[in-house]
C-alpha cells in the first residue's frame, strides 16, 4: 500500500510539474519546463509527434509497471510458494512479438514524413548559407544581393539588457530572415565540426567542414529567435550563439536593401522594428 501511495505522489507530482509549464519562450529562461514555443512549421509538426509519443511512452510504461508490481504481488515466494514449470506460451509468445511490431508502425505513420518534411524545401523562396567558425557565424544571402557578414556574441561587458540584448545569446549582427517564406538553409564550417541550432524553428543541422549539409525553415511568427551551437567546437563552443529576427517579407527587403551597402544601419534598422526577445516570449504566451 506504501507503493502504490509513494507512486501516486509521484504522478500527482509529475502532472503539476507540467501543468505549471505552460510557459514559453523564444529563449532559455531560467526554471521553465518543456519546449519552447513552436515558431515554424516544422517545429509544429516535431511538436506535435513529441505530443503524440508521449502517449505511447506513458502507456507502455504504466503497462510495463503494472505487470512488474503484478508479478511481485501475485509471484513472490510467499504468495506463490510452489511455481509453475510452464516455459513455452505459443499464444503470449505471437502477442509479444506481433504487438510491438504494430506499435512500431503506428510510429512510423507518424515520424517517417516528418523526417522527408524537415529534409529540404522543396521550392525554396531564399537560401540562407551558414559558416561556423571557431568561434562564431558567418552568413552569406546569395540571393539578396550578396549579403555576407559574420555573427559574434556580443561580450557580458557590452550587453545593454534595456535594448533586450540577452547575456551569452545576443550576437552583434543578427541573421535576418522573412516569415512566411521557404527558406533553405545551407550549412558547412571552415575549421571543426559545429552545429546550428534553433530550438523555436526545429532545426539542428551539423555544419561539417568540406560538406554542405542542408535544411529548410518556413516561419510562422515574427519576433527574435535564440540559439547556440550544438556541437562540442573548441574552448568557446559555448559562445557562438545565433539571433534571428524574424520580419515581414517587406521589411526583410528593406533590410536586405541596406545590408548590401551598409551593414550596421541595416542591423539598427532591423533592431528598431523587431520586439525584444521577452515580448516575443509574451506575445507567443
Ligand atoms: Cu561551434
Amino acid at each position: 500500500m506504501k507503493t502504490l501511495r509513494t507512486l501516486a505522489t509521484t504522478f500527482a507530482f509529475l502532472a503539476l510539474s507540467l501543468a505549471s509549464a505552460q510557459v514559453f519562450a523564444a529563449y532559455p529562461i531560467d526554471g521553465y519546463l518543456n519546449m519552447q514555443d513552436a515558431a515554424s512549421t516544422s517545429a509544429e509538426r516535431i511538436h506535435h509527434f513529441h505530443d503524440f509519443m508521449i502517449w505511447i511512452i506513458s502507456a507502455i510504461s504504466v503497462f510495463v509497471l503494472i505487470l512488474l508490481l503484478w508479478v511481485m504481488i501475485r509471484y513472490n515466494k510467499r504468495a506463490n510458494p510452489t511455481p509453475s514449470s510452464t516455459s513455452h506460451n505459443v499464444l503470449i509468445e505471437i502477442i509479444w512479438t506481433v504487438v510491438p511490431v504494430v506499435i512500431l508502425i503506428v510510429i512510423s505513420i507518424q515520424s517517417l514524413p516528418l523526417l522527408y518534411y524537415t529534409d529540404r524545401a522543396e521550392s525554396p523562396d531564399m537560401t540562407l548559407k551558414i559558416t561556423g567558425y571557431q568561434w562564431y557565424w558567418g552568413y552569406e544571402y546569395p540571393d539578396n544581393g550578396d549579403i555576407s557578414f559574420l555573427s559574434n556574441m556580443v561580450a557580458d561587458a557590452d550587453i545593454d539588457a534595456s535594448a533586450g540584448q540577452i547575456r551569452n545569446l545576443s550576437t552583434d549582427n543578427p541573421v535576418v530572415l522573412p516569415v512566411g517564406k521557404n527558406i533553405s538553409l545551407q550549412t558547412t564550417a571552415a575549421d571543426v565540426l559545429h552545429a546550428w541550432t534553433i530550438p523555436a524553428f526545429g532545426v539542428k543541422k551539423d555544419s561539417v567542414p568540406g560538406r554542405l549539409n542542408e535544411t529548410w525553415v518556413h516561419i510562422t511568427k515574427p519576433g527574435v529567435y535564440y540559439g547556440q551551437c550544438s556541437e562540442l567546437c573548441g574552448k568557446n563552443h559555448a559562445f557562438m550563439p545565433i539571433e534571428v529576427h524574424a520580419v515581414s517579407p517587406e521589411q526583410f527587403e528593406e533590410w536586405a536593401a541596406l545590408a548590401a551597402t551598409d551593414l550596421d544601419a541595416a542591423t539598427s534598422f532591423v533592431k528598431s522594428i523587431t520586439v525584444s526577445a521577452t515580448e516575443t516570449a509574451e506575445a507567443n504566451q
